[in-house]
């Protein structure tokens, strides 16, 4: 069936996604456009986020040694906001949104991504993602806490320094409360974990898995919608990176290094994508039927030039992809974990 047209469903989102495999039936040529080939300073005085550098707020970075933490300058989020509601006839309905924006920088060093960062500065990230969590989700008014990471330019990202972001708000947004809820749902029908059900399932059938450890798992979902989309699970039921503990946090920046490392190897380019985390809410109520985890959302298809676009059906009717899950996972799967820059395969 899965070599004809079909349809497949995402139980975490409520949608479909179609999937046209006979499209992709021709072998791989396995043509590989290197990336740009930009080489860049361990220190660039021209960069807001670089220690010791001004930003465009006039606000000056410290010389911080590992990650470094603010206030986003042009925050999408404020907090000062006053609580309003517009309605009119349920068909021009507006909310005040209250929240905070801050900026994660991983590391002092310009030139690294994260893939190249060693497993102790991983692990710092993941501390500060956790201490985040923690500070911000305390205050009565922030209900929510979306840590992200959005790589490389053609994902908007504004500046290469490695970065995250945090926005913090009122309100649980769209994706993760339609999937929160979906995970409720499941949890009240079945009396089991969504996604804790999922990985046994794909833990059974191997075929969408990318690679593990100890305490997490990398897979393509079968429902995913981006080529080379991945889903990344912790294999205990835990609901928020302070649930993590020490061995679960080293093993998650252990995957996220991997991963990261297989996907820059795909195409022997920079990859990138749109990640995020998905935890429970901070509005003080147990979420026991959420499951942490990381969505990987990137668009490249065929080459570090060469992406895909969600245009036409897609935003007319809904996703589509050629690329089987399946095969996808596979190229990941056949990767090296060792980076390329570092096997002499760095880019002429
Ligand atoms: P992106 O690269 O994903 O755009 O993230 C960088 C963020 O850094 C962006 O949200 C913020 C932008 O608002 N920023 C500052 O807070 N201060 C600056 O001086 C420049 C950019
Ligand atoms: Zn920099």
């Amino acid at each position: 069936m899965f070599s004809r047209p079909h349809r497949r469903f995402n139980p975490l989102t409520g949608e479909w996604v179609l999937v046209s495999p006979h499209r992709t039936e021709r072998p791989w040529r396995g043509q590989e456009e290197l990336g740009p080939s930009e080489t860049l300073p361990a220190y660039d005085p021209e960069c807001y986020l670089c220690p010791g550098n001004a930003r465009a707020g006039g606000q000056r970075n410290p010389g911080y040694r590992d990650v470094f933490v603010f206030d986003n300058d042009f925050s999408a989020l404020l907090g000062d906001t006053p609580t309003a509601e517009f309605g009119r006839e349920d068909l021009l309905l507006a909310r005040s949104e209250r929240g905070t924006c801050r900026v994660v920088c991983f590391s002092p060093r310009h030139d690294l991504t994260l893939p190249e960062l060693d497993l102790a500065s991983l692990s710092k990230v993941i501390e500060a993602f956790t201490d985040q969590y923690l500070e911000l989700g305390q205050l009565p008014w922030i209900n929510h806490v979306q840590i992200f990471e959005n790589r490389g330019a053609i994902m908007g990202a504004s500046n290469p320094h490695p970065h995250g972001q945090i926005w913090a708000n009122e309100t649980v947004p769209e994706q993760p409360a339609k999937e929160l809820g979906a995970c409720l749902r499941y949890s009240e029908e079945k009396g089991s974990c969504l996604l804790c059900d999922y990985l046994a399932v794909e833990q059974a059938e191997k075929a969408r898995l990318v690679c593990e450890n100890e305490h997490f798992v990398a897979l393509v979902p079968f429902w995913a919608v981006w080529p080379f989309e991945v889903l990344l699970l912790s294999r205990r039921h835990l609901n928020a990176f302070p649930d993590l503990n020490v061995v679960e946090r080293n093993g998650l920046a252990d995957i996220l290094k991997r991963l990261t490392t297989r996907f820059d190897n795909l195409f022997l380019a920079s990859f990138p994508y749109s990640m995020g985390f998905h935890q429970r809410p901070t509005d003080g109520r147990d979420y026991p039927a959420l499951h942490f985890h990381a969505h990987f959302y990137p668009p490249l298809l065929r080459s570090a030039s060469v992406r895909k676009f969600m245009v036409g059906y897609e935003m007319l009717a809904e996703p589509q992809r050629d690329l089987t899950p399946e095969s996808a996972a596979e190229r990941l799967r056949d990767l090296s974990e060792v980076h390329y820059k570092l096997n002499g395969e760095y880019p002429a």
